[in-house]
């Protein structure tokens, strides 16, 4: 299928489903779902941002702007996953706790406003990783249209680049959570340290960028093409990391990957 064709099935899918919750967290992969809903079914779409403790106050208020820029209804609800001794122990289901969460909070808003379809911003790129919180979409019915569409993350960015979305490149983020490894609980305390790192690391200039938290470590993953900006930037990097509480700050050599702490996992299985 080509992509005009993909993107006509999806309107079409869209069209079909009446009234629909987008659950929007401002990725690109959301608004995309987003914006295309709106197009499709004007007012019978409301976008919900679940605001929790693991979600920076940044990416909040870039939810809040994006649903009023492309003109969406758009409410915030709280989600309290800290609270949710599975989340915090962060085995390898931690995303499937997480999601169980939030799909049960958005189900009950959708019985509440009678609106029959829950949509979500996964797409043909997810399939490839590993993704408890899948299994949570699929017992709570959470549609995930992109999916239906047969559209991958490069092309949804070119759709939404098209559509003149202001976030069409906006490098992917996923829950801070995913920077520690399973088995190490998640704490306040780490999830700070990483939201402030990786946003120091952005004004330096870094874009597509994760801080894995192991223990007194910081591994550092940048696209390959930006390792001389470490270089360059290293006495500056250094500083800030340490200043964060890591003893040691490192370079991956493979560079970012998304996914990169289900590797210990492949091995095991
Ligand atoms: O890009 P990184 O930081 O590696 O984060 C991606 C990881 O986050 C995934 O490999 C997965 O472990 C987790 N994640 C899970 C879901 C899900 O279960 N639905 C969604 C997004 C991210």
């Amino acid at each position: 299928m080509d992509l005009r064709t993909k993107n006509k099935r999806l309107g079409e899918i869209l069209r079909e489903m009446d009234e629909v919750i987008v659950a929007f967290s401002a990725g690109i992969d959301s608004t995309f779902v987003l914006a295309r809903a709106l197009e499709e079914l004007g007012d019978k779409v409301l976008a919900v941002t679940a605001a929790s403790e693991t979600f920076p106050e940044r990416e909040l208020n870039e939810a809040i702007e994006l649903a009023q820029k492309v003109g969406a209804r758009h409410e915030v609800i709280q989600i309290k996953e800290m609270e949710n001794p599975n989340f915090v122990a962060n085995n390898p289901d931690r995303c499937y706790h997480c999601k169980t969460g939030l799909y049960s909070s958005l189900t009950q808003l959708a019985k509440e406003r009678q609106i029959p379809w829950i949509l979500d911003g996964a797409n043909m790129d997810d399939l490839g990783d590993y993704r408890p919180g899948r299994r949570a979409a699929k017992e709570y019915e959470i549609r995930s249209v992109l999916q239906e569409a047969d559209l991958y993350k490069e092309e949804l960015r070119q759709l939404a680049r098209e559509m003149g979305l202001p976030n069409w490149d906006k490098p992917s983020f996923a829950c801070l959570s995913s920077r520690i490894p399973y088995g190490n609980i998640i704490t306040m305390e780490k999830v700070e340290q990483l939201d402030r790192g990786e946003e120091a690391l952005r004004k330096m200039g870094f874009r597509q960028l994760r801080i894995r938290h192991h223990d007194t470590i910081a591994r550092i993953e940048v696209p390959r093409e930006e390792f001389a900006l470490v270089l360059q930037m290293a006495d500056q990097i250094t500083e800030v990391l340490k200043g964060e509480g890591f003893a040691y700050v490192t370079l991956d050599l493979q560079g970012y990957r998304s996914g990169s702490m289900n590797e210990t996992l492949l091995k095991v299985l």
